[in-house]
């Protein structure tokens, strides 16, 4: 056999992959491979691919991508999803979310242009859920949409903001990613897991990333996160990739301000008049430290 076609990746276990000619699908997903050592391919690409087998093919090569989803840490990156339009930060009333790894979300999906909204599930769980509606409000101040719900009771608010549109859902182990896709998307069947089990165990519920078909478009699942580095993002883009600081972009007295200590960093002077929070301030800081870090090994060579 010696067809070349077009197919999206619709599921991703480190080195291979399935890859659908159509979505949603009239034929079961390819299983896939790829040439050499090359695992760049992430779920969502739009890929060329050849046919060794009938459902076997190895993939050449991905189309342009709109965005690409990921992390890195300096020494390996890891691709989350390509192509898409909306990331989906989940978090829950329990177990606690880690409030920094939400921003580091933001951060990547910013830095690529990629709208964002952030789920608050199970406020069926009414202990707790003022605690964790405290937490998200530095997000709402921020400008980003904060939309609570439960998915084990009801996901109608999120079905018109899916329709159409190639979201990604991400967020920390627990969360409800899994149980958010299996309302939508009834036929999905996606294991989801007892909280208790997963943290014990160590391990997520969900291992790989899955593309499901879905209204027009389609929502990825992705596994739970527990660490996101943005080695990627360069450090002169990261105040950009937070809202709140952007009125105050190129303001800072010195133009190799790093908005610490230095007299007329506009930046900071919007930390003290609130119009950051203290914790998105910190976090900010904190991911700046990092990427000053990394530069200043890559300029050393380690
Ligand atoms: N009370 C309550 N529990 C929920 C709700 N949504 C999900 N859960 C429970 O939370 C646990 C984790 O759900 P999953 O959907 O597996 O979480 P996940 O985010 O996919 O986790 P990983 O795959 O490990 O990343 C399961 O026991 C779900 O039944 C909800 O709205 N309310
Ligand atoms: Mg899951
Ligand atoms: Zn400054």
């Amino acid at each position: 056999m010696d067809e070349t076609f077009l197919a999206t990746v619709v599921a991703a276990h480190g080195r291979s992959y399935e890859i659908s000619r159509t979505i949603p699908w009239h034929e079961p997903p390819w299983h896939a491979v790829t040439r050499g050592k090359r695992h760049d391919y992430a779920c969502g690409d739009v890929v060329e691919a050849r046919a060794t087998a009938p459902g076997q093919a190895v993939i050449e090569r991905h189309q342009p991508r709109s965005s690409l989803f990921w992390r890195a840490d300096g020494v390996r990156q890891k691709l989350i999803a390509a192509n898409v339009d909306q990331v989906v930060i989940v978090t829950a009333v329990e177990p606690p979310f880690s409030s920094e790894l939400v921003t580091r979300c933001l951060v990547a999906a910013e830095h690529q242009g990629i709208e964002a909204l952030i789920v608050l599930n199970k406020c069926d769980l009414k202990d707790g859920l003022d605690a964790a509606r405290a937490r998200l409000k530095p997000f709402l101040a921020a400008g980003y949409r904060v939309l609570g719900l439960s998915a084990k009771r009801d996901v109608a608010p999120l079905e018109p903001l899916f329709a159409g549109k190639r979201s990604l859902l991400v967020g920390q182990s627990g969360m409800g990613k899994s149980t958010i896709i299996n309302a939508l998307v009834p036929e999905a069947r996606a294991r989801t897991g007892e909280i208790s089990r997963a943290l014990e165990s160590g391990r997520h519920t969900t291992t790989e990333a899955r593309l499901y078909p879905y209204r027009q478009g389609w929502i990825i699942d992705s596994p739970g996160l527990q660490t996101f580095g943005l080695a990627h993002v360069p450090l002169e883009a990261l105040e950009a990739c937070f809202p709140e600081l952007r009125p105050a972009l190129g303001e800072c007295r010195f133009r190799d301000c790093r908005h610490d200590a230095e007299p007329g960093c506009a930046l900071r002077a919007l930390a003290e008049r609130g119009a950051i929070s203290p914790e998105r301030w910190q976090q900010y800081r904190r991911i700046r430290a990092e990427l000053e870090a990394l530069a200043r090994r890559s300029a050393t060579g380690r």
